[in-house]
C-alpha cells in the first residue's frame, strides 16, 4: 500500500504541472523558477555551512555534518568521496559564481584557504578526489585570480592553485603502475597501500584528463597531464576487437575484470572526457576516440533507434544486462555537445518517460520488464544536466517544463528542514540522511542555468566547459596551446547541429509534438496523458496550421468504423483494412508532395513505412508469391507491448491462411553478426544457430531487410518461440507487400503508387477508381482535419 501510495503521491504532485507543456514558459516565469532554484541552493548551502562545515557533507535529516566512516573502512560509498577535506564547500565553489554571488564566492574561497589541508589520513577514490576537489579548486582559482570575469578576490595569492597542485602531487602516486592505469584509491597521507585492490573502473581511471591537464596548464608542470593522458589511452588501447571497453580492469596486468561495456556506471565519463578533452585541448586524438566510440556504441549498444543504450559484452557486443542506469542520463547532454541532436532528443525522451513514470529516475530501470531494479535517487544531476544542454541547443520550451517539473519535485518531496534528502526507495518514499555534494555542485547549478537566460556564461563568457562534476573550466588559447603538437582543426565538426545552432526561444514545443512522443512512453509503460493533454490548447490559441495543406482521404463507407485498427510495430505501420480508415496527409515543405501523417489511429513519422495488409487486396501479394518448398511462417514484427522479449519482436495473430510458397536458401553464417549483404525479397532463408540471443539475431535479420521471422523449422516442425538465448531459429524474408506512397502530380491529382503496380491518378474531390477496381470510393477532402492532430505533429 505504501509502495503504491508514494508513487501516486509523486505523480499527483507532477499533475500540478499538467496543462502547461507546449504553452512555453515566459520570461517572468523563468525568472521565478530561477529565483526558486537560488532559494533552494541557499537553503542547502547555508545549512551545510551552519550545521556541517568543515565536515564533508550535510546530513539533511539529522541536521549535522558527516565525514569519512572511520569505523568501517570498507564503507566505500561514503569513504570514496568523504576525504575529510571540506568536500561540499569546495565542490560548490563555482556554483556561487554561476549564481553571481561575488561575496559568497569570496567568503567560500577564504574558508577553503583557511581550513583545507590534505595532510589527512583518509583513503579516497582518485576519481572522486579529482572531479570534486581538484576540479573545484581549479575552477575556484580561475575566478579568484582572473579579473576579466569579475570575481577576483582582493589579496588572492594563488592559494587555491597551490592547494590543487599539492593534491595533484599526492594523487600522482596512484599512477605508478606497470600499465600506467592508476589505482582506484589512495590514502592522501600515506599513498597506495600494498593491500590495495588492483581493480579500477574504466571511467575512474580514464576521466581525469580535464582536471589534470588544467592543473598542468596553470601550474606549468606537464607531469599531471601526461599521467592522465597515459591512463586514458592505456584504457582505450585495451578495447576489444570490436572497439568496446570493459567496465573494470586490473591496473597491474591490464586485463579486464568485468568485460561488460555500456554508457552508464563504470564507463560513463570516459566518453564524456574523450569529447570534452578534444574541446578543451584541441587535441584531435581525443576526437578520434570519441568518434570511434560513438560509432561502436551505436552499433552494439543502441536499442530501438537510439532511445536507450544497453550494456553488452565487450568482446561480442551481445546483451549483458537488461537495465539502464540513472548515470546514463548524462549521455543526451554529451550528444548535444557533440552535435548529435536527434539522438540526444530521443535518449532524453526515454529518460523523461521513466521520470514521469516514477517521479524520479531510479538508479536502475529494467527496460525488459519495465520495472525498477534499484530503487534509490541520491539527488543526481544527470537528467537535469541533459535537459539544460538540450534547452540551450533547441530553445524548446519543453525542456523548461521538464526543468520545472524536476525543480518543483525536489522542492516538494525532497526538501527537509535543513537541506535536501536523497531517496532510498523512490516508490515507498523512504529517505536517506545524505545530501551528496554534487547536488549543489551540479543538480542545482544546471537547473539555475536552465532558467537563467541572461547568465554571463550564456553570453559574455561562453568559452567554458563543464567537467563531469559541473565545474567550469575556461577554453582559451592557453588550453589549446598546451598540446600544440597535436593541434589540428577537424573539418566537419561542429558543436551543435547547424540547423538548430541559432535556436531562438519559442512558445511551442516541437519535442512534445514529435510523433514518437507517445511511443517512448509506451516503451517504459508509463502513462503520460497528463503531459500530452497539456500540449494542446483547448481554447485554440495556439498558432494556426495552414488549413489547405492538410488533407484527409477516406476509403469506402466512411460511416463504418475500421474493421481492425491499424497497428504500429516500431517504425512500421500495418493497415489491415482501408475501409473506414482515414489517411491524413500534410504538404511537404517543397509543396510537391504530401506526406502521410496519420493513418487510422496511428501517427506516421518520416521514418515510418506503411504496409497495407488488407486481405481484400491479396491479389497484390499473390503476384509476388513464388513457388517451391512450402514453409509455414508467422508474421513477426517489432512491437513494444507484448511480454518476454517482444518489446522487439511480436508474433502477429494468425499465420498466413495458405502456407507461403517460397524458395528456400541456406545461410552459412549465423545472424549474430550483421549480415554483410541484404536478403533477397521473396526468398525464405534458413540460418544456423547462433550463440547470441534470439533477439540479437532477429535485430540483425531486420537490418538486412527481414520482414518475416519463421519460428518453425520446416524440417523438424519444431517450434521455438520467444525463448531467451541461445537457441536456434529460422529467418525468412518475403515482401508480399510494398509500401504505398501518395503524392500530388503536376495536374494537382493525387497519385497512389504501390510497388510496380500501375496506379491511377485521382482527381481531387472526386471519387476515384483504380485500374483493377481494388479500391473503391476514394475520396479526398481538404477540410476534414483536426487542428489537434496537426498540433501534435511537427510540421
Ligand atoms: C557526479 O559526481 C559526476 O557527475 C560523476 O561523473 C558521476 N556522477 C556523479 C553524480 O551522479
Amino acid at each position: 500500500m505504501l509502495f503504491l501510495g508514494f508513487t501516486k503521491w509523486i505523480l499527483a504532485s507532477l499533475w500540478l504541472f499538467q496543462g502547461i507543456l507546449g504553452y512555453g514558459i515566459d520570461a517572468n516565469e523563468a525568472l521565478g523558477l530561477r529565483n526558486l532554484t537560488r532559494e533552494l541552493f541557499y537553503h542547502g548551502y547555508s545549512n551545510y555551512l551552519d550545521l556541517a562545515f568543515p565536515l564533508d557533507e550535510l546530513a539533511p535529516l539529522s541536521c549535522k555534518g558527516l565525514g569519512p566512516d572511520f569505523k568501517d573502512s570498507h564503507n566505500l560509498g561514503v569513504n570514496d568521496v568523504r576525504g575529510n577535506y571540506l568536500l561540499t564547500l569546495i565542490d560548490t565553489i563555482d556554483t556561487l559564481v554561476v549564481l553571481n554571488d561575488t561575496e559568497g564566492f569570496h567568503e567560500a574561497v577564504r574558508k577553503v584557504i583557511q581550513h583545507l589541508t590534505f595532510e589527512t589520513d583518509t583513503k579516497v577514490q582518485l576519481f572522486e578526489a579529482t572531479i570534486r576537489i581538484l576540479g573545484g579548486l581549479l575552477s575556484g582559482h580561475v575566478f579568484a585570480s582572473d579579473p576579466q570575469y569579475g570575481f577576483q578576490l582582493p589579496g588572492y595569492n594563488n592559494e587555491l592553485l597551490t592547494l590543487a597542485t599539492e593534491l595533484g602531487e599526492r594523487l600522482l602516486i596512484a599512477f605508478r603502475t606497470p600499465t600506467k592505469i592508476p589505482f582506484a584509491r589512495i590514502n592522501l597521507m600515506k599513498g597506495v597501500s600494498s593491500k590495495e585492490t588492483n581493480e579500477s573502473c574504466s571511467a575512474g581511471a580514464s576521466s581525469l584528463v580535464l582536471e589534470f591537464s588544467m592543473l598542468s596548464i596553470l601550474s606549468g608542470n606537464p607531469e599531471f597531464r601526461k599521467a592522465a593522458e597515459n591512463a586514458f589511452f592505456a584504457i582505450w588501447n585495451r578495447r576489444s576487437s570490436i572497439g568496446l571497453l570493459g567496465n573494470s580492469i586490473d591496473v597491474m596486468s591490464g586485463n579486464w575484470i568485468y568485460p561488460v561495456s555500456g554508457i552508464g556506471a563504470g564507463i560513463d565519463s570516459f566518453y564524456e572526457y574523450a569529447f570534452k578533452s578534444y574541446i578543451l585541448l584541441d587535441d584531435i586524438r581525443f576526437l578520434q576516440v570519441w568518434e570511434e566510440s560513438l560509432s561502436n556504441i551505436r552499433q552494439y549498444m543502441s536499442s530501438t533507434e537510439d532511445y536507450y543504450y544497453q550494456n553488452v559484452y565487450a568482446s561480442s557486443g551481445t546483451t549483458a544486462t537488461y537495465w539502464v542506469d540513472s548515470l546514463g542520463a548524462y549521455f543526451p547532454g554529451l550528444l548535444v555537445l557533440a552535435g548529435e541532436l536527434e539522438s540526444a532528443k530521443k535518449s532524453h525522451l526515454y529518460y523523461f518517460s521513466i521520470y514521469m513514470k516514477y517521479g524520479q529516475i531510479p538508479e536502475r530501470f529494467n527496460f525488459h520488464t519495465k520495472t525498477i531494479e534499484l530503487q534509490g535517487y541520491p539527488l543526481r544531476p544527470e537528467f537535469a544536466e541533459s535537459t539544460y544542454y538540450l534547452y540551450r541547443a533547441t530553445k524548446d520550451p519543453f525542456y523548461l517544463e521538464v526543468g520545472k517539473i524536476i525543480l518543483k519535485n525536489i522542492e516538494k518531496n525532497l526538501r527537509t528542514s535543513c537541506g535536501f534528502a536523497s531517496l532510498d526507495n523512490l516508490q515507498t518514499g523512504v529517505r536517506s540522511d545524505r545530501m551528496e555534494s554534487f547536488f549543489l555542485s551540479e543538480t542545482l547549478k544546471y537547473l539555475y542555468l536552465l532558467f537563467d537566460e541572461s547568465n554571463i556564461f550564456h553570453s559574455k563568457f561562453q568559452d567554458f566547459l563543464f567537467t563531469t562534476e559541473g565545474h567550469l573550466l575556461p577554453i582559451n588559447t592557453l588550453t589549446h596551446k598546451a598540446v600544440n603538437s597535436y593541434k589540428r582543426q577537424h573539418p566537419g565538426t561542429c558543436l551543435l547541429n547547424p540547423d538548430e545552432n541559432y535556436a531562438e526561444p519559442s512558445f511551442f514545443s516541437k519535442i512534445a509534438s514529435r510523433e514518437d512522443f507517445d511511443y517512448v512512453f509506451e516503451m517504459v509503460e508509463s502513462s503520460h496523458q497528463h503531459v500530452v493533454d497539456g500540449i494542446i490548447d483547448p481554447n485554440g490559441i495556439c498558432a494556426r496550421p495552414r488549413v489547405a495543406d492538410v488533407v484527409e482521404i477516406l476509403y469506402g463507407n466512411v460511416l463504418l468504423p475500421p474493421f481492425k485498427s491499424t497497428e504500429r510495430s516500431m517504425n512500421q505501420i500495418y493497415v489491415p483494412t482501408l475501409i473506414g480508415n482515414r489517411i491524413r496527409l500534410i504538404k511537404y515543405i517543397d509543396n510537391e508532395y504530401y506526406r502521410i501523417f496519420k493513418i487510422g489511429n496511428q501517427r506516421a513519422g518520416d521514418n515510418d513505412t506503411v504496409y497495407l495488409t488488407d486481405p481484400n487486396y491479396a491479389m497484390f501479394m499473390s503476384l509476388q508469391t513464388l513457388h517451391t518448398p512450402t514453409v509455414s511462417a508467422h508474421l513477426v514484427s517489432v512491437n513494444t507491448k507484448e511480454e518476454a522479449y517482444s518489446e522487439f519482436l511480436h508474433v502477429h495473430e494468425g499465420t498466413f491462411e495458405e502456407p507461403l510458397q517460397l524458395p528456400l536458401a541456406f545461410l552459412n553464417t549465423s545472424l549474430c553478426n550483421k549480415l554483410p549483404f541484404s536478403l533477397t525479397p521473396g526468398v525464405a532463408y534458413i540460418a544456423p544457430t547462433g550463440d547470441c540471443s534470439w533477439l540479437q539475431q532477429a535485430k540483425n535479420a531486420q537490418k538486412a531487410g527481414l520482414l518475416l521471422l519463421l519460428d518453425q523449422d520446416p524440417r523438424t516442425n519444431k517450434t521455438k518461440l520467444m525463448q531467451e538465448s541461445p537457441s536456434s531459429y529460422f529467418f525468412g524474408l518475403i515482401k508480399p507487400y510494398v509500401p504505398p506512397t501518395i503524392h500530388l502530380d503536376s495536374n494537382q491529382s493525387f497519385v497512389l503508387q504501390w510497388g510496380n503496380i500501375t496506379v491511377q491518378k485521382v482527381q481531387k474531390d472526386a471519387p476515384c477508381y483504380f485500374q483493377n477496381s481494388l479500391i473503391e470510393n476514394f475520396y479526398v477532402c481538404e477540410t476534414c482535419f483536426d487542428e489537434r492532430d496537426y498540433l501534435i505533429n511537427r510540421n
